[in-house]
């Protein structure tokens, strides 16, 4: 169903030079001494500040105390978990996979509404000045995960695609040349896979919801959902190179997400996936072993599961997991709304909240899920427990919301320029604090209208 550029709303500039992620009311030497307490109301665990700046995409729903939609959003929290700032994209209903761009700018695969139907929508943002750089509409239903390849190109992991008309399902990665409108390249599921595999064939059959170039932009890492399992795509021959996972084989990796293409010392293929269904982030080594390359390396097979981070009752629903350059595991704990930096044995040194349903998170300047060292390299294994999360009731996480409602320009507190003013007015009366408060909120407001 794919069909030309349905909307062309802005195009892309070039990219300028390289900037911080800090965004510009809140200093990168911001302190707790310096730093308004409403700011600071989404951090959990901080045993010490992070090394950079971590976005986080909130796809925008809750479950308690009722099922329902809230607001899509990108956070970006400070390295002691301070909410540095938050973008709501306009038209956005859903916001999934988030890219930081080597300019600093980010790359946002999001979902918007078009007649009715959730259309897929890209969003490069500058977050120096909270302005969209470009953003742009595609004929495909509700992407979670394209990538830039360069300033034309984008990789995009097509799901959804059933064609009732022709009774065919059209899933698919695929390279869209944004400049010409034109898929230079497409990979197609069917007639690799059974129809009878993963979902429904009429309807949401693959799910594929991750896509990587890796190995110099020679090969795909996709992840169709749906059938539980990962694969490494050869992008000149279309070959299944690596396999990870079976469909029905829920041992494995069930309904997986953002898996991670690692390499360790000697140069074995490691994969870090969050294993969703199975509450767990799984690190899965290949060794030796018949037909490992050649699409066939499987369960109790070539693939060996080295290290499984927590479980149903530490996660729900987790969704990303990043290696970081320091060897600590960013997590994106979905359902329990959170974010956590996890060392190789399971100790929590940072967690931040984003309410509500985190769906990926990147910390930058570690590059677009550039990976770290695996675990094998840093010589740990095993199954481990996370210890030392503050796991933030319903009662705190409403606070964190409320915070970041605030920060983007909709609580009550900055609702409107009257609120500001009012807030600045009484600042002569009340702590000095709040002074700081209002400055800083206002400068916010200034910068979100320049966007
Ligand atoms: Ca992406
Ligand atoms: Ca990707
Ligand atoms: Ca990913
Ligand atoms: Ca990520």
């Amino acid at each position: 169903m794919f069909r030309p550029v349905a909307v062309l709303l802005a195009l892309c500039l070039v990219a300028g030079p390289a900037t911080a992620l800090g965004g510009a009311h809140d200093g990168t030497a911001a302190t707790n001494a310096t730093t308004p307490p409403e700011l600071g109301a989404c951090a959990g665990t901080v045993t010490e500040p992070a090394d950079g700046i971590t976005v986080v995409s909130v796809q925008g729903a809750r479950f308690q105390p009722e099922v329902g939609k809230t607001t899509a959003r990108l956070v970006a929290f400070g390295p002691r978990g301070n909410v540095r700032w938050v973008y709501e994209p306009d038209d956005v209903v859903w916001s999934y996979d988030v890219d930081p761009l080597e300019n600093g700018d980010l790359f946002l695969t999001a979902t918007t509404r078009v007649d009715g139907e959730g259309m897929t929508r890209f969003v490069r943002f500058d977050p120096t000045d909270q302005s969209v750089v470009c953003a742009e509409t595609l004929d495909l239903l509700d992407t979670h995960d394209a990538d830039l390849l360069d300033d034309e190109r984008i990789a995009i992991a097509n799901m959804r695609n059933a064609d009732p008309a022709n009774g065919t399902n059209d899933d698919r990665l695929l390279i869209y040349n944004r400049t010409t409108g034109e898929t230079e390249w497409e990979w197609r599921f069917d007639p690799r896979y059974p129809p009878g595999a993963g979902g429904n064939y009429g309807d949401d059959w693959t799910h594929v919801n991750d896509i990587d170039p890796v190995r110099g932009g020679e090969a795909f890492l996709a992840s169709p959902r749906n059938l539980d399992e990962v694969i490494l795509v050869n992008r000149s021959t279309g070959d299944i190179d690596l396999r990870l996972g079976r469909d029905g084989d829920r041992s494995t990796l069930y309904e997986q997400h953002n898996p991670q293409l690692l390499t360790s010392e000697d140069g074995r293929p490691t994969l870090l996936v969050v294993d969703s269904e199975n509450d767990r982030v799984v690190e899965y080594e290949l060794r030796e072993g018949a037909n490992a390359t050649a699409g066939t390396a499987g369960p109790g097979g070539a693939w060996e599961r080295v290290w499984t981070l927590g479980s149903d009752a530490s996660f729900d629903w987790p969704r990303d997991a990043d290696r970081l350059a320091n060897g600590n595991t960013l997590v994106a704990d979905s359902r329990n709304h959170r974010v956590l930096e996890v060392t190789p044995e399971g100790e929590v040194v940072w967690e931040v909240y984003a309410p509500w349903l985190v769906y990926d998170v990147a910390r930058v300047p570690d590059g677009n899920e550039d990976g770290g060292p695996t675990i094998a390299d840093q010589g740990a294994s095993g199954r481990h427990r996370p210890t030392g999360d503050a796991d933030l009731g319903l009662a705190r996480q409403e606070e964190c919301a409320e915070t970041l409602d605030e920060v983007a320009g909709r609580g009550t507190l900055l609702g409107s320029g009257g609120a500001v003013r009012g807030l600045t007015e009484r600042a002569g009366s009340v702590p000095v604090v709040l002074v700081v408060l209002g400055l800083l909120l206002a400068v916010g407001v200034a910068y979100r209208l320049r966007g």
